[in-house]
């Protein structure tokens, strides 16, 4: 088993984005090393049903390639009014992988309806050196904008406002975000776990 020192944790993802707002969340504690650390461009395989799936063929991919204790991020946006959508499918809801156009999409889909309450929801799965799997989960509720605005954070950041702002995640200054949104609620859980076996 290959290892990294206790302070370094590997992080299964491809987008830079989610890298940088980990690291921002772990610091000064531990650091993130990420796939582009390691050179690793391969496609990792998403074909779950679930948030939890689509997690554990993450880190399960990354874990098989490098025998490294790791960790991944399954993440959606969950729309009440569209039944959860899009949910397991943020990524390439409109059928590509790209933000600003699934943005519009949600926005169209949206359109007239005054049911805007949506929440983000993060599945963080860990896998350990003795392959020891545990998932973290982290939560935000909010409601869906009646149009894209902000420039800050990634994805649906800038059509979805946080409980108790007005603004939306794209207006918001990432230390907003990092004290509240999904992913920052599951790194506190993933951080305490990880705490507690020091
Ligand atoms: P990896 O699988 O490589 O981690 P990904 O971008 O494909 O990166 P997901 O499969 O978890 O990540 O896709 C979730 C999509 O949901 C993501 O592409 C964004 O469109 C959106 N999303 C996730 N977290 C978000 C956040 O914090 N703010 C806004 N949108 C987010």
């Amino acid at each position: 088993m290959n290892h990294l020192s206790a302070d370094k944790l590997l992080f299964a993802t491809h987008n830079p984005a989610k890298v940088s707002e980990l690291s921002r969340l772990v610091s000064p504690s531990k650091k993130i090393v990420s796939l582009a650390d390691l050179n690793y461009k391969d496609e990792i395989p998403e074909t779950g049903d679930t948030l939890e799936e689509n997690a554990l063929q993450k880190a399960q991919t990354i874990f098989k390639r490098f025998k490294i204790p790791c960790f991944s991020d399954d993440s959606g946006l969950f729309i009440e009014a569209l039944n959860g959508e899009p949910g397991v499918h943020s990524a390439h809801y409109s059928g590509k992988r790209d933000y600003r156009i699934n943005n519009q999409l949600v926005l169209e889909k949206l359109a007239g309806i005054t049911n805007r309450k949506a929440y983000f929801k993060t599945i963080f799965c860990l896998i350990e050196a003795d392959e020891k799997t545990t998932y973290f989960e982290g939560i935000v509720n909010g409601s869906i904008a009646e149009e894209s605005t902000g420039e800050n954070g990634f994805g649906y950041d800038p059509i979805f406002i946080p409980e108790g702002h007005t603004k939306t995640f794209g207006e918001l200054s990432a230390s907003v975000k990092k004290a509240l949104s999904h992913r920052a609620r599951a790194t506190e859980k993933l951080i305490q776990y990880l705490g507690a076996k020091e």
